[in-house]
């Protein structure tokens, strides 16, 4: 029989659930990507809470398919960053379709990520497919919206922290598993660059869609 306990919940006043939703908007709406760092470290026990919210994700069955690697080390971050950049420069000169490399104009990227360098951490995120149990492949569910989601809370939480990250995904990223000693299981799913802003850090000059671009309120006619 499942065991069940009490919720704990905190009601608000209506006007209250305003203030704190109106404040959360406001904080994310400010989070921007960012590509340049400061060289400024990131303290273990900041990371440690970080990646703490990160692990309190809903997930399919609970089953929690996730793994997050915690590079700081100069040398395992170059070699990312060569494996990265080896793979980058292939996709920007050889695999990326027109529209693709066109869309990404607005954003002036490219195959130099000097970032998996210059970040203090790095955070490569790993889904778990399944769990190894006494030799038993145990399977997990919706792993993709797990990890996911997972990773919406860390951007959130790094972010209110004061500190700025940046999603990469270098394509594909299979060396991640290789330099990081990661088992079959486990596949990446994503790299995030945390730390401080260069002092002459840049974004680019791009927006977000209107509400009524993205959310309809649904009527039966
Ligand atoms: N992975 C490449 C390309 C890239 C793709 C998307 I979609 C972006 O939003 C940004 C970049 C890179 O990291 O440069």
């Amino acid at each position: 029989m499942p065991e069940f306990i009490p919720l704990q919940f905190t009601p608000l006043s209506e006007e209250e659930q305003l203030r704190r939703a109106n404040a959360f908007y406001k904080q994310c709406a400010m989070r921007r990507t960012v590509r340049q760092f400061a060289p400024h470290p990131v303290s273990r026990e900041l990371l440690m809470t970080l990646l703490r919210t990160a692990g309190t994700a809903p997930s399919g069955a609970n089953r929690q398919p996730w793994q997050f690697v915690v590079v700081t080390d100069q040398e395992t971050k170059r070699k990312i960053r060569i494996a990265a950049e080896k793979e980058e420069k292939e996709s920007y000169e050889e695999r990326m379709p027109e529209q693709w490399l066109k869309d990404l104009e607005v954003l002036g990227t490219d195959w130099h990520k000097e970032f998996l360098e210059q970040a203090p951490a790095l955070i490569v995120v790993f889904a778990v497919n399944y769990d190894l149990e006494d030799g038993k492949v145990h399977k997990n569910y919706y792993v993709k919206e797990s990890v996911g989601i997972a990773v919406g809370f860390f951007l959130a939480a790094v972010h209110h922290a004061g500190l700025v990250s940046l999603t990469h995904t270098p394509s594909p990223m299979n060396f991640l598993q290789k330099i990081l000693h990661r088992p079959e299981n486990e596949r990446p799913y994503m790299l995030i660059p945390v730390g401080y802003p260069a002092a002459d850090a840049v974004v680019p000059a791009i927006g977000r869609k209107r509400t009524d671009e993205y959310i309809l309120w649904h009527r039966e006619p």
